[in-house]
């Protein structure tokens, strides 16, 4: 594959999701592709917080074979890239556009979406959008499950890491023992719980304090850990336990991405929530629970819904009504969660043959670097 020059541009809204999904792509161009990257991100604290080795007071490092830039505003002027990526149609700097147009070559200015499960996304993926007023064109590419979108961000290595890790014992054991786990803790249905505010979460933490099936909850900072230190009525900070009926909630620190993807492989069950932990979950070949990113007008329930109706294809009826009515407990912030996961573990051992399934059938789909790339290169021809 010919080695291009990217620039991908990162502003960070909130949370961890957009650098999340900007960095893996950076990483991957770079280190699985060969391809020369850089990588623009407004927020270097919240990229920091995902990436411990970066240093958020330089302008200019590398990470991973990826050179990470600090965005300032005003922003400098540089040399454009061959590749222009924009992380969920964020503005680029204006004196950067005005470059775009005096290249000899106009580079490929892609905008990469946010994934959907939504039919129409097939539609629109790749649609060229030509600039008013410039000589530029921008495409959209999405991410998504079908042949006619631009896939998943899926590392040349990840299954074979995934598979490994999975199938060593001793290396689970002795990564969740240095998150605070017991050898006691072993007997336990392990849990990840990342999530936004959810009104649900109250009725679920009874569910699991009193079901049938002891539950070992590890929590990292953030929302989930807030919603239920207030539950529980203590406060839990990194390392701390309660125990609440069969329930036991374990704070963990907030990990490096790679380490949270070894978290997702080692749990039984993962909550995940946004963009990336939840292709990640899905990636892990475990079950998930995900916590759509809650948007105006409700339009994240429709988002929610078709990734359901995708995901549950070929699940027994059992396994499938459990899953759907969880989900949308879940969503909707609604009562029915506790039955709703009552049958999802009558059911879960169907649910966790169909996590690895999907996870496989992911995996031999589209795959969003090389989709990209493949992409690009055929503009630049
Ligand atoms: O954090 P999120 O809610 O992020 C986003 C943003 O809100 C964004 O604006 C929005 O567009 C998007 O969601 C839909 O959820 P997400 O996408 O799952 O990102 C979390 C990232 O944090 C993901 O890359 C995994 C990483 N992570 C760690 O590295 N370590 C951890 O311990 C945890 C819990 C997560």
């Amino acid at each position: 594959m010919p080695v291009l020059t990217w620039d991908i541009f990162c502003s960070v809204v909130d949370n961890y999701g957009d650098i999340g999904v900007c960095w893996r792509l950076a990483r991957q161009l770079s280190g699985d592709l060969g391809q020369t990257v850089r990588l623009w991100v407004d927020d270097l604290s919240s990229f920091q917080r995902i990436r411990s080795e970066l240093d958020a007071s330089r302008d200019m490092q590398m990470l991973q074979g990826v050179e990470v830039r600090h965005w300032n505003t005003p922003f400098d002027d540089v040399e454009p890239a061959a590749v222009v990526v924009e992380g969920f149609g964020v503005r680029l700097p204006d004196n950067y556009i005005v470059a775009m147009t005096a290249c000899k070559r106009a580079p490929v200015w892609i905008n990469l979406e946010h994934i959907s499960a939504e039919p129409w996304v097939d539609g629109y993926h790749a649609l060229p959008s030509p600039h008013p007023k410039l000589p530029l064109t921008k495409h959209f590419f999405f991410p998504g499950y079908t042949a006619a979108t631009g896939g998943l961000l899926i590392e040349r290595d990840l299954v074979a890491a995934r598979d490994a890790f999975q199938a060593d014992a001793d290396a689970q054991t002795a990564f969740l023992r240095a998150l605070g786990v017991l050898p006691a803790d072993s007997e336990a249905l392990c849990i990840s719980l990342f999530c936004y505010d959810n009104a649900a979460l109250d009725e679920l933490v009874s569910a699991w304090s009193t079901g049938e099936t002891s539950i070992l909850c590890l929590i990292p900072p953030g929302a989930a850990l807030t919603g239920m230190s207030t539950i529980l009525g203590t406060p839990l900070a990194s390392g701390g336990r309660v125990v609440h009926g069969r329930l036991t909630a374990l704070a963990i620190p907030f990990l490096d991405v790679d380490d949270y993807d070894r978290l997702l492989w080692a749990c039984d069950v993962n909550f995940v929530r946004g963009e990336d932990s939840f292709v990640r979950a899905q990636l892990a070949a475990c079950p998930l629970v995900w916590q759509a990113y809650v948007q105006a007008e409700n339009t994240h329930l429709a988002k929610q819904a078709a990734f359901v109706d995708r995901y549950l294809e070929n699940l027994d009826a059992a396994a499938a009504d459990a899953l759907r009515a969880l989900h949308d407990c879940w969503n909707r912030q609604s009562a029915g969660v506790g039955e709703a996961w009552a049958a999802f573990i009558a059911a879960r051992v169907a649910a966790a043959v169909h996590a690895k399934a999907w996870a496989d059938r992911l995996a031999g789909g589209g795959n969003l670097a090389n989709k990209l790339a493949e992409f690009c290169m055929n503009q630049l021809k």
